[in-house]
């Protein structure tokens, strides 16, 4: 195969890149006026080839479930953990597959490659555990999936957890997950994520924990992460998710923090969508937006990435696992609309959140990683974050696994009418 007339980001001009078994080949300047000897070639028509998005955190099991058995009408993460636990009850294999299905083709479709899920084992039956398991495997020539044991009620405020962990990782969980500031007392949350840290590290596996989504400005677990991480020199191989709560810091305690946090290497994983509508719930006015502080961290070079975390479900009503929606929404949330920041922006769902999820080997286009790129609609980051851009072509191992034609529309002024097409 042969990609034509595209354009790489922190690149001038055109290029085109050849595959061969799958493999990049040749990455070289375009020629204009060069026949090729292969009957599979794509025009990239000058719009920007790059690698495939990463969606470092969803929740497979929860999702497609708004309004069952009934809304969210708080808008807390309380009351949708609790709405969940409901559900929870009547999961069976069939229901969490077909949901999780549904929502892998719109991300196929949506450029996206890989992903890290979080599945709640606090269920004495594994049920979604074995049956994202089973559509891992199903679905692993489009989609790459890490699965997080996520135990959602809790380690130590739950009866039986821990080896609830080591069975899934047993079933073949990747990672091991934690939930701090869910757990009773600030104590159980410490003694949780030590928990987390002795399984992970027994069992050679990755660590995401949930981490201080709260607007509580006392929940300080990611310090605790953060140093356990140091301590076990495991940081490479540690997230915290959400750290919402570190909006809410003082700035001597957070740049105190962050020197932590940058010697400890672990990365952080904000999820804008969600958390502009679960937090600041409990404020009047001034409400805060209880989004972690991205541009500050990134400005200390920690390493920071989006995740999409819901698609309607009882944490968040709206989506379709768009990664852009993520990053539009991230970016005013973080005030971070200056040209160089959008254009860099990008890598918060590419390259970013590739390694916080160690995916590191074989990922960007460089000649010899496997043939893994979307071709986006339109001709530099900035272009395609503006219009919202549609994916044109998804490839992967050097084949097409999702083409999108950009619509267009029919306006009629004057008695005329003409065909614009802003999504090109
Ligand atoms: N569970 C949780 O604790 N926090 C979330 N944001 C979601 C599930 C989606
Ligand atoms: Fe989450």
């Amino acid at each position: 195969m042969i990609i034509k007339n595209i354009s790489l980001r922190n690149n001038t001009g055109l290029f085109t890149i050849h595959i061969v078994d799958h493999i990049i080949s040749k990455i070289e300047k375009f020629k204009a006026d060069e026949i090729y000897d292969d009957n599979d070639v794509i025009d990239g028509e000058g719009n920007l080839a790059m690698p495939p998005y990463v969606e470092p955190h969803i929740h497979y099991d929860t999702l497609l479930t708004a309004g069952e058995p009934r809304w969210n009408t708080s808008g807390t993460l309380f009351e949708g953990i609790g709405i969940w636990l409901d559900r929870k009850k009547s999961l069976t294999k069939k229901d969490v597959k077909e949901r999780a299905i549904t929502a892998m083709k719109w991300q196929i479709a949506q450029g996206v490659q890989f992903v890290r899920t979080h599945i709640d084992i606090t269920d004495h039956k594994l049920t979604a555990l074995e049956a994202i398991l089973e559509v891992k495997e199903e679905m692993s020539n489009y989609l790459e999936i890490q699965i997080v044991a996520f135990p959602q009620e809790g380690i130590v405020s739950f009866n039986g957890t821990e080896n609830l962990i080591i069975k899934a990782i047993e079933l073949g969980a990747d990672a091991v997950g934690g939930i701090p500031h869910f757990e009773f007392t600030r104590e159980d949350g410490v003694e949780s994520v030590k928990k987390s840290f002795e399984i992970a590290i027994k069992y050679d596996k990755m660590l995401d924990f949930h981490c201080d989504e709260i607007d509580d400005e006392q929940s300080r677990f990611i310090e605790v992460v953060a140093a356990e991480a140091h301590k076990n020199n495991y940081g490479k191989f540690v997230s915290a998710s959400h750290a919402t709560a570190m909006h809410s810091y003082n700035n001597a305690y957070t740049s105190k923090l962050f020197r932590l946090l940058s010697i400890s290497d672990i990365s952080i994983i904000a999820n804008p969508l969600v958390n502009i509508n679960l937090q600041g719930r409990f404020d009047t006015f001034p409400k805060r937006r209880g989004i972690t502080r991205v541009k500050e961290l990134l400005d200390s070079g920690i390493n920071v990435c989006f995740g999409t975390d819901d698609i309607f479900d009882p944490f968040y009503s709206l989506g379709t696992g768009n990664m852009l929606n993520v990053l539009n929404m991230g970016l005013h949330v973080c005030q971070m609309l200056g040209y160089e920041q959008v254009k860099k922006s990008f890598d918060l769902i590419t390259t970013n959140s590739a390694s916080a999820l160690n995916i590191t080997k074989d990922y960007g286009l460089e000649v010899g990683n496997t043939a893994n790129l979307i071709i986006v609609s339109g001709k530099d980051e900035f272009d395609i974050l503006r219009r919202m851009a549609p994916i044109e072509y998804s490839i992967r191992k050097g084949k097409v696994i999702a083409h999108t034609i950009p619509s267009v529309s029919k306006i009629f002024i004057n008695g005329t009418n003409e065909v614009i097409n802003f999504n090109k």
